[in-house]
């Protein structure tokens, strides 16, 4: 399963030259700003936790194609983000001439990596081949295309947010976090939690994993708001967009699980209590006093609030390594210990906003097809009279 109207592609090796990501399906006439382009690219890159390749990159989106004037043309847009640290890497990941001898081969893979399932897969015993690629690095390419399409769901009235619930053993005590408290989550704020005092501890937890040589999972929620019923359908399993959000936030980095809603407590609730009762007033339409569904039903977005949370392993990366086997002499071995982050829970809150980004993109020109903004927004107009009417 992939997009149904968008077709992204990225590539990029994490200290190769640079990333490259090609998005084709915006429409024409969208008007994209750079400045909001960046921010959400610095977003990623901040969070309590992370290693010193930040202080390294610095992220800056080159747009190659598929714009002008600050307007899409729908045609194909493509982005860059070089790779600043590739000049401390230039022997080891230069495309055409190879090092006098096998610098910084990897050869004992790290449990939890694609290391040793990606070597077995394309016939690679020097891992770096495999790691290179597996790299959360390329998460960047995913945010800035997923910042182009938070940039249309804006004229659609869409709003995306995220926030971190746990790292590590620390979580938020009420998981139910409204959207002002989420919207105003700030970038200088650590841990992107929306409890200073929960934040700390999370901080604690993090300064004590570092020292003991540990790395950390957690939680992160990504909310999208205003988003109208109607997107994804129940009549195919490939269409429905419950599925579609959960290939799109598995696919996140170290992200091992996915839920909408709340149906981890629903699982272990009678039906009476797991579902979100219908009223009507006039004026305002149908709507719901409680969400537990995540603003999904049958695959059918509602009307309420998309709410999806993503579980993230710790990091597979360990300064203090597990066990490993060298795969070249067979021999037990440690794995091989890399430069990594101890947590990048926030971050990878960001990236997964932009995954939602596409999936709502996706799913609005399914919906309103056109080959230009403003036949995207009339068909969305008339779409939403008809819908106050029903
Ligand atoms: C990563 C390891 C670290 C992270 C990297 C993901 O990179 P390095 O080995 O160069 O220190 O910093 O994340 C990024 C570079 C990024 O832009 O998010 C890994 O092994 O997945």
């Amino acid at each position: 399963m992939s997009f149904r109207r968008l077709r992204l592609l990225t590539a990029g090796e994490s200290h190769g030259p640079a990333l490259t990501a090609i998005l084709e399906g915006l429409p024409a006439h969208l008007p994209i700003s750079q400045e909001k382009l960046q921010h959400q690219m610095k977003r990623r890159q901040l969070g309590y936790g992370r290693g010193a390749r930040m202080k390294i990159e610095t992220d800056q989106v080159e747009i190659t194609a598929g714009l002008r004037f600050g307007k899409t043309l729908g045609s194909p847009i493509s982005l860059l983000i070089r790779n600043r640290d590739f000049q401390n890497w230039e022997e080891i990941m230069n495309p055409w001439q190879e090092p006098s001898q096998a610098k910084r081969a990897v050869h004992r893979p790290r449990p939890g990596h694609a290391d040793l399932a990606g070597g077995l897969k394309y016939g690679e015993q020097d891992l770096r081949n495999i790691l290179e690629r597996a790299s959360a690095r390329e998460s960047a390419a995913r945010t800035a295309s997923g910042a182009l399409c938070a940039q249309l769901l804006e004229h659609a009235g869409i709003q995306i947010a995220s926030h971190v619930i746990r790292i590590g053993s620390v979580s938020l005590t009420n998981r139910n976090v409204g959207w002002d408290r989420i919207q105003n989550v700030q970038d200088s704020d650590l841990l992107r939690c929306t409890d200073p005092i929960i934040e700390q501890q999370m901080v604690d937890q993090v300064d004590s994993a570092q020292q003991n040589k540990e790395t950390l999972g957690g939680e992160f929620e990504v909310v999208a708001r205003n988003v109208p019923p109607g997107l994804g359908s129940h009549i195919q399993w490939d269409q429905k967009l419950d599925g579609r959000i959960a290939q799109a936030i598995l696919s996140v980095p170290a992200v091992k699980a996915v839920s909408l809603g709340d149906a981890i407590t629903q699982a272990a609730s009678p039906g009476s209590q797991a579902h979100d009762e219908i009223y009507f007033e006039e004026g305002r339409g149908f709507f719901r006093k409680t969400n537990r569904a995540g603003g999904l039903e049958g695959g059918i977005t509602n009307g309420e609030e998309i709410r999806v949370t993503g579980f993230m392993k710790p990091l597979s990366t360990l300064m203090k390594p597990l066990q490993s086997v060298d795969v070249v002499t067979k021999k037990a071995e440690e794995a091989v210990v890399e430069r990594s982050d101890t947590c990048a829970v926030p971050a990878a809150g960001v990236v997964a906003e932009a995954m939602i980004a596409m999936v709502l993109a996706d799913a609005l020109l399914e919906k309103f097809p056109g080959d230009t903004l403003e036949e995207l927004l009339a068909a969305m107009h008339y779409y939403r009279k008809y819908l106050s009417n029903y």
